[in-house]
């Protein structure tokens, strides 16, 4: 079906998503060197591309106002089937603002923070309308590279008004729609002003997908509430018209981990670090510095731990790597000075001279170091406070066949809903809890160890990304469009 048989060309997916899968570096006034960032996205459509020819559309991760230099990065891009959508003077108001400062929370259960009506830069309305011009930026770069029978695949909240736009430009085209981050409950959801207007847009799309039974649910309530249309098992039904909501969780290329950790510089990466914890146990943190991950409350459990286990606190390290993400929105610097505060006041009441208890980077590292970290850590501890499904845990079960460590797991990662058995669960609000979970995680027999490891790296060989994006795009190919449905009445 993949085949349109008369020229024997492969169909074409559009895959849509704010960010192109590539970091581009300007090395003259007409050249570009460019890198693929591989993620869970790229992993996941590396299967599907054998089936489909497919382009990436999104921001290329830089400012460009030139002619010539957008010109020569557009042809650079083109080569590793990338196009780039600049968005320039929206930007700001669009990312920053409307994306991150007000959908993000929403969507994770946070709440609307509060206007300000002292910048006129930063009311709703101003992001809303720079948002709006964005999804049209996205528009007009599909449009010219629209090419009739194209899928067009569309990633996460930033492009809410696309598939609108899009079906509006042409309504023949088969348009599927994926939320990375959660669904919240109606309650959250109808705070946000234009609520209608998104949900509407969204259900023009054909295929609809969560990571979760909870979060697919809780968007189908909110239609029925907020726009009194009809929610069924399929979807959503609205004047005929039915927008499928399916489940559809993503996994990892648990290949590239497993084959990272056999490399010989990462296995002297492990020798390096299981010599400079010598005599510890390792409990590792991985998360950008964001609110929904819950890093204070991951802090404030561990305090409770060492102030109620004196017998472990020369014992016991907890490694925190804090990817910097989202700089310019204030509410990531205050996050920033909060997690410097509480991981001095630990380090201060139980380190010593010779020995830190939290040793917290403000940084990324490279791959083949994460997976020597994830491989030599004895407990994985993932504190988020809402999460869409969070692959940093899939990541370490993957690096954890030789150790067989344990990982403590939030409740509200959607990963609780896969790794649910074999992780030990918390609330992360409650640090008693999480104080409880690491001392069960720390002194838990091999045994159970095993078992439970053995739960976890049978689900994340199994449901990968490439089972993921197979999912999604064999469902996506077999939902009709409305108007494929008017054909056949
Ligand atoms: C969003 C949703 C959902 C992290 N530190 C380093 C590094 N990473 C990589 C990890 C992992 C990725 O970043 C983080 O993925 P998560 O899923 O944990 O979280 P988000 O970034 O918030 O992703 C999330 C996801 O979308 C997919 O739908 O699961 O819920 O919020 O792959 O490896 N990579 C390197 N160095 C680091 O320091 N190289």
């Amino acid at each position: 079906v993949s085949y349109d048989e008369s020229c024997s060309k492969r169909q074409r997916l559009l895959v849509v998503a704010n960010r192109l899968p590539v970091s581009a570096k300007r090395t003259g006034e007409n050249s570009w060197s460019l890198e693929m960032s591989p993620g869970g996205l790229v992993s996941g459509l590396l299967g599907v591309a054998a089936e489909f020819e497919t382009k990436w559309v999104g921001w290329p991760g830089v400012d460009v106002y030139d002619v010539v230099g957008k010109n020569a990065l557009s042809k650079s891009l083109a080569d590793m089937k990338c196009i780039p959508v600049f968005l320039e003077e929206v930007f700001d108001q669009y990312y920053n603002g409307y994306c991150n400062g007000i959908l993000w929370p929403i969507l994770h259960h946070m709440g609307l923070p509060q206007e300000d009506h002292n910048d006129t830069n930063k009311t709703y309305q101003t992001q809303y309308d720079a948002y709006k011009k964005a999804n049209r930026k996205f528009l007009d770069v599909i449009i010219e590279n629209y090419e009739e029978g194209d899928i067009v695949w569309i990633h996460d909240y930033h492009l809410l008004f696309l598939p609108q736009y899009l079906k509006e430009y042409n309504n023949k085209i088969k348009i599927g729609w994926f939320l990375h981050s959660p669904f919240p409950s109606s309650e959250v959801f109808k705070t946000l002003p234009s609520r209608s207007e998104l949900l509407r847009s969204v259900l023009t799309a054909d295929l609809l997908g969560f990571h979760t039974y909870d979060f697919a649910s809780h968007f189908v309530r909110t239609c029925t509430r907020i726009l009194g249309v009809e929610g069924t098992h399929e979807g959503i039904v609205d004047h005929g018209k039915v927008t499928r909501v399916a489940v559809f969780p993503i996994g990892i290329d648990p290949n590239r981990f497993l084959k990272a950790c056999e490399l010989p510089e990462v296995r002297q990466q492990m020798t390096e670090l299981k010599e400079r914890f010598a005599g510890k146990k390792v409990i590792l943190g991985v998360d950008r510095l964001d609110m929904i991950k819950g890093i204070p409350q991951k802090f404030l459990g561990f305090e409770k731990f060492l102030e109620e286990n004196m017998d472990w606190r020369d014992k016991v390290v907890l490694v925190q790597i804090a990817v910097p993400t989202r700089n310019n929105v204030p509410e990531y610097q205050k996050l920033k000075s909060q997690v410097h505060g509480l991981a001095g006041r630990i380090n201060g009441r139980f380190g010593s001279v010779s020995s830190l208890p939290i040793h917290h980077l403000d940084c990324s590292v490279d791959l083949n170091f994460l997976c020597a970290l994830y491989a030599i850590a004895d407990v994985m501890l993932v504190t988020s406070l809402r999460d869409g499904m969070n692959l940093v845990s899939y990541e370490f079960i993957a690096c954890q066949e030789a150790k067989k460590g344990v990982l403590v797991l939030s409740e509200f990662a959607g990963a609780a809903q896969s790794l649910g058995a074999g992780a030990i669960l918390v609330n992360p609000w409650d640090v008693t809890e999480v104080s409880s979970a690491i001392k069960e995680a720390l002194n838990m027999p091999a045994e159970e160890r095993d078992e439970r490891h053995r739960l976890n790296f049978q689900y994340v060989k199994t449901h990968s990304a490439k089972k993921w994006g197979d999912d999604f795009i064999s469902e996506l190919h077999d939902t009709l469009t409305e108007s494929d449905m008017k054909i056949k009445k």
